[in-house]
């Protein structure tokens, strides 16, 4: 983070860390405002104090992390993470942990979390969905690029930078390369049909998810919505995609969501050509920023 590069410029944080073992502990810190709750524990507004650098500080607990057996979740995620660098994706710069609880140093979002934001407006107009998309296209893109799936791309995990710029964020659920199958729980919207099966995934599952979530950002809920979990579970398998009268968005934008929403994951649109397709040249800000 800024402490190392201000002390050693030539290096960059990581560096430092590694060959002088930095170790971070709740004291470096002043704790400031509550940003956000999550299941596992709440995220604070902080300052390094000897950089007066700010950050987000996420506070995990070790026993629901243990009863929840995640632990190995959380130890991929930093892994993960911490070797990423895109201007969309949510640094995360290191941790540390005490008897009860780990901490996850995170580079702060000043704007906050995208699905407040959708809840405030109901829905974003085709320009700020399409630079919104065309920014996650991008992130995935070099994600994938590294070998490294997201798998849980939705609203809760998009935060708003300073600039109004888009960052990805909670690596949670992402793996390095294609195994494993994950067990069901919580909310099935995001999920395309290989998922909700449980059979064997890839990167596509990302161009799904990015699918779902452009038909979010454009009509204010998720596309197989159901009161029922199972009935959210037939419509993400029959592809039930429907396209309200209102609120009114254009065809093409209508024909990139289908192209992404295709049940053969090998059949979906690729990532450099949603970036590509005439919906997003035509819509997007080239800056990535969508300016309120
Ligand atoms: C970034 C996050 C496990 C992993 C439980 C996790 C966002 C995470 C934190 C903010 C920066 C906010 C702002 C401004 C407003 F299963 N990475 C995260 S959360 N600026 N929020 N950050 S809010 F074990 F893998 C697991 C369990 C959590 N990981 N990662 O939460």
């Amino acid at each position: 983070m800024a402490i190392a590069s201000e002390t050693h410029p030539e290096k960059d944080s990581a560096e430092v860390t590694a060959t002088e073992k930095k170790r971070w502990n709740l004291n470096d810190f002043d704790i400031g405002k509550p940003l956000g709750r999550g299941k596992f524990g709440h995220v604070y507004l902080a300052r390094e104090k000897r950089s007066n650098h700010i950050v987000a500080l996420k506070v995990l607990f070790k026993s629901q992390l243990k009863q929840s057996q995640v632990e190995h979740q959380l130890r991929r995620e930093v892994e993960i993470q911490s070797h990423l660098r895109n201007p969309n994706i949510l640094r995360l710069y290191g941790y540390f942990y005490d008897q009860k609880r780990v901490y996850l140093i995170l580079e702060y979002a000043a704007k906050g979390e995208l699905y407040k934001e959708l809840q405030r407006c109901k829905y974003f107009n085709e320009k700020r969905a399409a630079t919104y998309v065309a920014s996650l296209a991008r992130a995935l893109i070099y994600c994938h690029g590294k070998h490294v799936i997201h798998r849980d791309i939705k609203p809760e995990n998009l935060l708003v930078g300073a600039q109004g710029e888009l960052k990805i964020a909670d690596f949670g659920w992402s793996v390095h390369t294609f195994n494993r199958r994950r067990t069901m729980c919580g909310t099935l919207d995001y999920l395309p049909p290989e998922m909700v099966e449980s059979v064997e995934h890839d990167a596509t599952v990302d161009i799904w998810s990015l699918g779902v979530l452009c038909y979010e950002f454009l009509y204010g809920v998720p596309p197989f919505e159901a009161k029922e979990h199972s009935d959210t579970y037939r419509r993400i398998m029959l592809v039930d995609l429907k396209f309200p009268s209102k609120p009114v968005v254009s065809s093409s934008g209508k024909d990139l969501i289908s192209q992404m929403l295709v049940k053969d994951s090998s059949e979906r649109l690729p990532l450099h050509k949603v970036l590509e397709h005439p919906w997003i040249v035509q819509n997007a800000d080239p800056s990535g920023i969508y300016k309120l």
